[in-house]
């Protein structure tokens, strides 16, 4: 088994150390003939670096694999290819060894998911030399897939990192993975799976609209009498929601997935021969218990009008109102990289890696370290290209606005004649019974109208995504889906980093309701400022459709972002979202709202039932 290992001599640290300081001139000697002798070492480090290539084809291919190394792989494969009876035999053989091994590694966790993606790199570039003289024997060349996956993010729904990752993931364990890609309507993923007489289908979501689109889906799929299974995951999906929402919607198999390490052994469960039906049983089973579980849970919500009785009050008077320095609308275009890269929250980052580890420690961490490194360097490098290469635009345009609440509304007013209404937006408020007794409402962070008292609210909307998806998929067309992934990531990287710049920037100058704030970036990150900026579907503003409002008061379309019929936006890795300035405003999580609020809300916003009931899913209780 070939080993290598590349520390540096800390001998030779303390020699240069010494130079450096000038402690004494011995040293530089010393050092000099250190320097010939660590050449020496250096090469042979170099050499032993290289010495996994005296070991037979079989175990330089292995290695590769593992160790995600493109040097050597044609080269390598063409030696085994000449070897083989047929070219296919390279891939079921040295090639599927290799990533079983990448994959039993990445499920120990024993490796991680950056090192898979490279070693995901290396198979590519070793299929795709490979590809042209399997096809040229094709004849009675049945390849021996685990199975084929048909794989879309859900209409409406433009997130595909989480999908990206785990097609990759899969087609590293030998799935045939085949990918629609985004915002695809339902009709297409049923005749994809059956032009392709797919195993699994497997769809992904980020926002509560996408879980409406998988329970239609899997209603579909019972309609048309399919029989193979459907597999659920994203960012916004859960084992609840699969169980109740969208299992009793299709007979043949509904399995949810938390993330791309358990969606090897999942898949191979469904494409077991033997073991599938039990499997299927099992998860029913779980499902049930689940079903019942949350049937069983009394939630106590209180009635409308005892939680707007019992509303958050604060002092929202004249003299705890900073007017705003800046009112209207403006633009911020193309917006230098490199000011939003020291806004970058790096254990985000890390996170989206499937790293769970606090940056920086993360950097230091037993586990985690020697990768975590590697990622950061390679990040960094990508972030140069794309200051140098001007990769990305990244844009955003915000506004102030006098503004008042309205009950549970927030009336937003045009700043050059207050009374006129600009637009209003509708809020929700907290019913589920609590220890506070407090059941707040976004609204309650503004003076009321009938207060009199001038108040102002803020909006915005930002994209660091422009360029992206182009940039990502010509990395991709190559078969370098690490580098693929790595934009994607960092442009949803430098959108949050954006929101955080400008929020800082409209607290200190354009509102400047906190000129004197002297927050560093770890503060910011915690969320120790004056003020919340709550994001449209989070949890205190749960209605994606509000969005609508806020793109024709800021004229959003305007920056290149643009809503889909899920009122998600595109570019991907874009947020948008309202400032509150009080002091008293805080982030809090609207659970369920009952039949009696949805009603008043419904009247409040005009839209109808289904637009309303898709946007805010499972925060319904009622039936
Ligand atoms: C990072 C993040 C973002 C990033 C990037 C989003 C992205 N591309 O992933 C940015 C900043 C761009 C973003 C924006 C928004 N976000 Co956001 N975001 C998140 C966050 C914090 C993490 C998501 C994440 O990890 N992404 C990284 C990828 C790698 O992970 P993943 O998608 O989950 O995929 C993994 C697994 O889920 C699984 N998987 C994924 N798909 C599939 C499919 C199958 C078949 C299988 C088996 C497995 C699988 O494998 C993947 C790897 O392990 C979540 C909260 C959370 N903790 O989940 C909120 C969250 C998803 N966002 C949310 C919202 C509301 C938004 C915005 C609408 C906010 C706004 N108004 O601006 C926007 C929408 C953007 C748009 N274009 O419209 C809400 C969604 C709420 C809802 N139910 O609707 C969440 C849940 C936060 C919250 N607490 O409310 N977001």
């Amino acid at each position: 088994m070939i080993q290598i290992y590349d520390e540096i001599d800390p001998e030779l640290l303390d020699k240069v150390e010494a130079v450096v300081l000038n402690k004494s001139n011995t040293a530089a000697e010393e050092l000099l003939e250190y320097a010939e002798k660590f050449k020496g070492i250096e090469t042979a480090q170099s050499e032993n670096k290289l010495a996994w290539r005296t070991a037979d084809c079989h175990e330089r291919l292995k290695y590769a694999l593992v160790k995600g190394v493109t040097d050597f792989i044609e080269e390598d494969v063409e030696e085994a290819r000449k070897n083989c009876d047929r070219s296919l035999d390279v891939i079921e053989g040295p090639l599927m060894d290799g990533m079983k091994l990448v994959g039993d590694l990445f499920g120990e966790g024993k490796m991680f998911l950056p090192q898979v993606v490279k070693s995901a790199r290396v198979m590519k570039k070793a299929v795709s030399f490979l590809l042209p003289y399997i096809e040229a024997e094709k004849a009675g060349n049945k390849s021996s897939r685990a199975g084929k996956i048909i794989f879309a993010t859900v209409k409406g729904d433009v997130h595909d990192i989480g999908k990206n990752i785990v097609a990759v993931v899969l087609a590293c364990n030998n799935f045939e993975v085949i990918d629609l890609g985004v915002m695809v309507p339902c009709e297409k993923i049923l005749q994809a799976a059956q032009r392709e007489k797919a195993d699994i289908i497997a769809v992904s979501g980020l926002i509560t609209p996408s879980l409406e689109e998988m329970a239609h889906l899997a209603e579909e799929m019972e309609r048309a009498g399919f029989i193979i299974p459907l597999l659920i995951g994203g960012a916004t999906t859960s084992k609840v929601h699969t169980a109740i929402k969208i299992a009793p919607k299709y007979s043949k198999g509904v399995v949810y997935v938390p993330d791309a390490s358990k969606a090897v052994e999942v898949a191979r469960k469904l494409v077991a021969p033997t073991g599938k039906d039990k499997y299927l049983a099992e998860i029913n089973e779980e499902y049930q218990q689940v079903r019942e579980t949350y049937a069983g849970v009394n939630r106590k919500l209180v009635s409308l009008a005892e939680a707007r009785n019992h509303r958050l009050q604060i002092n929202r008077s004249k003299a705890n109102i900073t007017a705003p320095n800046f009112l209207g609308i403006k633009k911020l275009e193309n917006f230098h990289i490199a000011e939003l890269r020291k806004f970058i929250n790096w254990t985000f980052f890390f996170a989206a890696w499937d790293m769970r580890a606090a940056y920086p420690k993360i950097m230091e961490d037993p586990k985690y370290g020697a990768e975590a490194n590697k990622l950061f360097a390679d990040a960094h490098k990508m972030l140069d290209t794309f200051e140098k290469e001007h990769i990305l635009t990244a844009n955003a345009v915000f506004g102030i606005f006098p503004a008042n609440s309205s009950d549970d509304d927030i009336e937003v007013y045009d700043p050059l004649d207050n009374n006129r209404l600009l637009t209003t937006f509708n809020m929700l408020r907290q019913q589920v019974a609590g220890q506070a007794n407090e059941y707040r409402c976004l609204a309650d962070y503004l003076a009321p109208k009938t207060s009199g008292v001038k108040d102002y609210i803020g909006g915005f909307i930002i994209t660091a995504g422009i360029g992206a998806h182009d940039y990502s998929a010509a990395l991709k067309a190559k078969g370098d889906d690490y580098s693929a992934l790595m934009v994607k990531l960092l442009a949803d990287r430098l959108a949050e980093a954006f929101a955080e710049l400008l929020h800082q920037r409209v607290r200190k100058v354009y509102w400047g309701y906190a000129e004197e704030e002297n927050l560093s970036i770890e503060d910011l990150f915690k969320g120790e400022c004056t003020g919340i900026r709550p994001a449209f579907g989070y949890p205190s503003l749960r209605d994606h459709t509000e969005k609508e409002k806020l793109f024709e008061l800021l004229n959003g379309y305007g920056i290149g972002v643009s809503l889909t019929e899920s009122f998600m936006m595109e570019p991907a890795a874009s947020v948008c979202g309202l400032y509150f300035s009080a002091k008293e405003a805080k982030y809090f999580n609207i659970n369920k709202i009952d039949r009696e609020q949805f009603v008043d809300y419904l009247k409040r916003n005009g839209r109808t039932s289904d637009e309303l009931t898709k946007s805010l899913g499972s925060v319904l209780h009622f039936n």
